[in-house]
């Protein structure tokens, strides 16, 4: 997969510079501040993260206080407290300080800001643990509030788009079903009971093969991000004769 790419340098040097200045970088790529490069929109001004990055402006602006202020982050990343990094909305407030700065900054910044769908408030009120976290068994907030007793009862509803565990207290996606990795702690999700051979997935999902009885979302099929186990919803069988999917979740589009 491109991660970035330079301008053919001997047109760079042409009589016509501005002709490059003007070149549009594709989708999903923006241009560094000497604009002669293109790198992907979520490598600019972004926090150091694993799997994030790779290669980066020659001219180092992706690094650069001033163009990273006024830089609008991406889909899904949200700008710092500190006004110029950009960072992943789901790790932003999560109790992990990934942004450059004082943890008093972050903590005092988290405090005014809304968790949204996909994540829940601790009672600290900093910090947002992601909804499929709440009752797992693990304390994901400082405070272990997601871990309540008061909070992990049986009658307990789950919020839109996640449906209970066998212990009927923990609330999982329905894709993490047959997902091959065990997400209730109580291990339903993955029983031999459910996972059968001829599963039928809930209305708006679709299997990721005959042989795979994990369900995705039909809008996850053909998104350029593989979901299913060996990537069968991004093969082209699969996308022959589908549109082009969508990243959401459906119930947030
Ligand atoms: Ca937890
Ligand atoms: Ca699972
Ligand atoms: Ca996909």
């Amino acid at each position: 997969m491109i991660e970035s790419f330079v301008l053919p340098e001997d047109t760079s040097k042409s009589l016509l510079p501005l002709t490059i200045r003007d070149y549009e970088c594709p989708v999903g790529f923006v241009k560094c501040k000497d604009g002669l490069q293109c790198i992907r929109a979520f490598s600019m001004c972004t926090v150091n993260v694993v799997g994030l990055g790779g290669l980066e402006c020659k001219d180092g602006s992706d690094n650069d206080t001033d163009h990273c202020s006024a830089y609008e982050c991406p889909m899904y990343f949200e700008k710092c407290p500190n006004g110029h990094q950009c960072v992943h909305q789901t790790m932003l407030c999560s109790g992990a300080q990934m942004c450059d700065g004082e943890s008093e900054d972050e903590e005092q910044f988290c405090k005014t800001r809304s968790c949204g769908d996909i994540m829940s408030n601790c009672d600290n009120g900093y910090q947002c643990v992601l909804n499929f976290k709440t009752c797992d068994g693990v304390a994901d907030c400082a405070d272990s509030s997601d871990e309540n007793p008061d909070l992990c009862v049986e009658n307990r509803i789950c919020p839109v788009g996640m449906v209970k565990c066998e212990d009927n207290v923990q609330c999982i996606y329905e894709i993490q079903f047959c997902s091959k990795y065990p997400d209730c702690k109580d291990k339903s999700d993955e029983s031999p009971e459910i996972c059968t051979k001829d599963r039928a997935c809930p209305t708006g999902m679709s299997r990721c093969s005959a042989n795979d009885p994990n369900c995705i979302y039909d809008s996850w099929f053909c998104n350029n991000q593989p979901e299913c186990e060996n990537r069968e919803d991004e093969s082209p069988n699969s996308c022959f004769n589908r549109p082009k999917g969508s990243i959401e979740l459906p119930w947030l589009t």
